[in-house]
């Protein structure tokens, strides 16, 4: 695995700057792509500009690539045409790159909007039906659906993280059960591209939240063992007003359910 070189796209987005450094620092080597220009953090790193959309962008970033972590993409809902741009159509041509070079794994960032219309505090195991909570938690099924198609018909191995809320710490109530704290965050990216796997898994990317809602055995079963936990910011969290719209908190993906 250490031999590969590991392509992260969005590497300029938030998780991306996040997880840069710290693959860099375990030793891998990386191709980081981003659609904005980005200065290399070392010898180990190589950068490509671009949209994912053109697929000589693609052919740059993973030619000689063994696994590509797919961080790309619009991460907020967002006017159709822009999630079909690239959240279904960047991604479709991320997962043909893999399959032209020969790539073995695909980890994707998917998110909890692909089920966040179930209620806050219902359990949910990876067997629950999708209930998306807009145009972007739908662009996650397709995603998903995405990793699904390229195991059963070309044998590319892949994991989509279906996270909960990425964040350096959590700063609101329905955080203390979604959040995925930074160091946790990474955790599972080593994981998901070192475990022995011989299939296609979403798994739930969520710290080791006491109030977390999401049965993640599946991430376990990669050797996932969190070790961070949002109730360790609690007190603090609500002794504070939990502000914004009261309809929010009814529901799994937050905000994102409650806006029409
Ligand atoms: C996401 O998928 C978003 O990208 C992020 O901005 C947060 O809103 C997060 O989910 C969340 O649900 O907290």
């Amino acid at each position: 695995l250490h031999g590969m070189t590991i392509v992260l796209t969005g590497a300029g987005g938030r998780l991306g700057l996040v997880l840069r450094p710290r693959l860099l620092a375990r030793g891998f080597s990386l191709c980081s792509a981003d659609i904005g220009a980005l200065e290399p953090l070392g010898d180990r790193e190589t950068v490509v500009t671009g949209d994912l959309r053109d697929s000589t962008v693609i052919d740059r970033a993973l030619e000689g690539a063994g696994s590509v972590l797919h961080f790309a993409g619009t991460s907020v809902e967002r006017p159709l045409p822009e999630i079909i741009g690239n959240n279904l159509v960047a991604l479709h041509a991320v997962y043909e790159g893999a399959r032209r070079h020969r790539v073995r794994r695909v980890v994707f960032a998917s998110s909890n909007h692909a089920i966040g219309m179930y209620p806050a505090g219902q359990r949910l195991s990876l067997s629950d039906a999708y209930r998306p909570d807009g145009l972007y938690g739908l662009s996650k099924l397709w995603g998903e659906g995405m990793g699904r198609l390229y195991w059963d018909k070309y044998g590319i191995e892949g994991v989509a993280l279906r996270i909960g809320s990425a964040l350096p710490r959590p700063t609101e109530r329905r955080h203390l059960s979604t959040w995925l704290g930074d160091d946790d965050l990474e955790r599972l990216v080593l994981r998901s591209l070192a475990a022995p796997l011989t299939d296609y898994r979403p798994v739930w990317g969520v710290s080791a939240n006491t109030r977390r809602w999401w049965d993640n055995a599946e991430a376990a079963e990669l050797g996932y063992a969190p070790a961070q936990n949002a109730e360790d910011y609690a007190a603090e969290i609500e002794a504070e007003p939990d502000g914004g719209d009261p309809e929010a908190v009814r529901f799994q993906g937050g905000t994102f359910a409650a806006s029409r």
